[in-house]
């Protein structure tokens, strides 16, 4: 019995030195001093002992558990703190290793010109308008007073998904819907993606971008419009930017306008950007239509209101000098990245 128990306290130490794990070990505790362990073992067999043998082999029995327990236990903590150290080694940061660069994209050229122009309608305590880009004939032309002949109805100018519904060709059916579904006064900008069939080339894409306003209240006049667009010209093209405005023609506004700045590239002098004539056009506006704002429930006897649309793809590549509008939609990382 007594190298018996001096055999299980060596073996039992010999696996200790080769066990890597907290589960090994456990596994040797359990092999040696577990319900079914040696040691056990030996103790269940102390009974066949002489009453001499039995306190001798009891006392070594028990120093023989406590020295395994004690074995066990440093060899835990030894294991336990290698762990420690492996982690901390393994999470150790090295402060001086570049840091892990996150490819921070760029802002879309016609993003950050939108974002230009909404703040600076914003500032004027407009509010941003949106809607769909599948519209019905009735909002998009019906209610613009555009005639049914109207050239810009033609299949050739719009894509028609059927005789009432179509892909917007400008953002003006979202007003309508504004000005149908809310009381003056109204004050908003609708940007968003309009469709027209046109060929592609450096200046058309048949899906672009528009941004419309609308101001809707008592006594509104073509002097706030004027006041309103220079002032809007100034803050995104300069303060010095003059503007003009040449008399034109639409279904929706009479009278209608189209509103040049001042050459931004060259001052006014003649440039390639404005060929030479010193104002480069911007917008087209005007008074809201009287037929106009009785489709839309308002009274214009006792409202008026004025409107303007601007293509932002035109403006951003006017902006930037970029003379492409294909440039926009290839999504070259390389065209991009410069913004
Ligand atoms: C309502 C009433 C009137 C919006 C307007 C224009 C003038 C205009 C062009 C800009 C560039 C179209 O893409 S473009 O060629 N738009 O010149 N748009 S006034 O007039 C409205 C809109 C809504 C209810």
């Amino acid at each position: 019995m007594r190298e018996k128990l001096n055999e299980i306290l060596k073996s039992s130490k010999e696996e200790m030195v080769s066990g890597k794990s907290l589960q090994e070990l456990e596994q040797i505790r359990i092999k040696y001093l577990g319900k079914k362990g040696e040691l056990t073992q030996v103790l269940r067999g102390m009974g066949k002992l002489s009453k001499e043998e039995r306190p001798v082999i009891g006392k070594l029995a028990n120093e023989v558990r406590e020295e395994i327990e004690e074995a066990l236990k440093e060899k835990v903590t030894t294991i336990e703190e290698n762990e420690k150290l492996a982690r901390i080694e393994k999470e150790t940061i090295d402060v001086t290793m570049p840091g892990k660069v996150n490819k921070i994209g760029h802002r879309h050229p016609l993003t950050l010109v939108l974002d230009e122009i909404k703040s600076i309608f914003i500032g004027m305590g407009f509010k941003i308008a949106e809607g769909p880009e599948v519209e019905t004939v009735y909002h998009n032309f019906d209610a613009l007073n555009a005639p049914k002949d109207h050239p810009s109805r033609d299949l050739s100018d719009t894509f028609y998904i059927n005789e009432e519904i179509l892909l917007r060709t400008q953002t003006s059916p979202v007003q309508v819907r504004v000005m149908k579904n809310s009381k003056p006064p109204i004050r908003i900008i609708s940007p968003g993606r309009c469709y027209r069939s046109d060929e592609i080339d450096a200046t058309h894409s048949p899906m672009f971008h528009q941004v419309e306003g609308l101001v809707i209240g008592k006594d509104i006049s073509l002097a706030d419009l004027k006041g309103t667009l220079d002032v809007f010209a100034k803050r995104l093209f300069g303060t010095s930017t003059k503007t003009k405005f040449r008399p034109h023609y639409f279904p929706f506004t009479e009278p209608s306008a189209e509103m040049d700045v001042s050459c931004f590239k060259c001052g006014g002098s003649g440039c390639r950007m404005c060929k030479g004539s010193g104002w480069i056009e911007i917008l087209g506006c005007g008074m809201v239509h009287p037929n106009v704002l009785e489709e839309c429930g308002i009274d214009p006897e006792v409202y008026s209101g004025f409107a303007f649309g601007m293509g932002l793809d035109r403006i951003t590549m006017l902006k930037l000098e970029i003379d492409d509008i294909r440039l926009f939609f290839e999504n070259d990382m390389r065209f991009i990245e410069q913004f």
